[in-house]
């Protein structure tokens, strides 16, 4: 590393890159998520299901993101696994108003935390427990009782209500995440 590159990353000047996974069953708001930390004149108001994957790309903290926007379809949802081993992070996207489906999102979480890549590594995971402007939506820590956070015990995570719609608590997630992201790659250079 030259002098200026080792002066640079002193001051945290460098825009250092994240690779971040977002799952979560179908309409739980993951690509609205994402369209609202789009550019203002990049957002739309026309999401549909998505199919497949969708890439997108913001900033926050001087950290770059790539965020594989993963369709929850239970039919697409075996794509999530190819992601794992790659990624510097995860989010995990609720639709807490949606109370009969929040065990079908507990069984998804469950199979994600045992898969091989992702049990023995420290990856943070971001948990949005999004819709929270639905009447009757079950608040962060209803959320996180339904899917037994708490036995989450040897990764960094963090839940955050949110309203994809209006952007309520999604910076408050994003900065989360890259505070995380970043300890976790200086954890990783020791
Ligand atoms: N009221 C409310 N509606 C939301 C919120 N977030 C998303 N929605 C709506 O929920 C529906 C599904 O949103 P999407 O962003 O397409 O959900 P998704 O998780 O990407 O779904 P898939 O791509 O099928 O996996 C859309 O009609 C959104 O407008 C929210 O916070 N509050
Ligand atoms: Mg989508």
């Amino acid at each position: 590393m030259g002098l200026l590159d080792a002066f640079i990353e002193w001051l945290g000047l460098r825009n250092r890159e994240a690779s971040v996974l977002v799952v979560g069953l179908d309409n739980s708001g993951k690509t609205s998520l994402l369209n609202f930390l789009r550019p203002c004149e990049a957002q739309t108001n026309n999401i549909v299901s998505t199919v497949g994957f969708n890439v997108e790309h913001f900033s926050c903290r001087g950290l770059s993101f790539t965020a594989f926007d993963m369709s929850g379809q239970s039919r697409y949802r075996t794509l999530w696994a190819n992601y794992y081993r790659t990624t510097t992070g995860i989010i995990f996207v609720i639709d807490s108003s949606d109370r009969t489906r929040i065990f079908v999102a507990r069984e998804e979480l469950q199979q994600l935390l045992s898969h091989p890549d992702v049990s023995k590594r420290n990856i943070p995971i971001l948990f949005f427990a999004n819709k929270m402007d639905i009447r009757d939506a079950l608040s962060d820590i209803g959320v996180s009782s339904a899917l037994s956070l708490e036995n989450i015990t040897n990764k960094s995570w963090y839940i955050c209500s949110s309203n994809a719609l209006t952007g309520e608590g999604v910076v408050t997630g994003i900065e989360w995440l890259s505070s995380a992201i970043k300890t976790s790659h200086e954890q990783g250079k020791k």
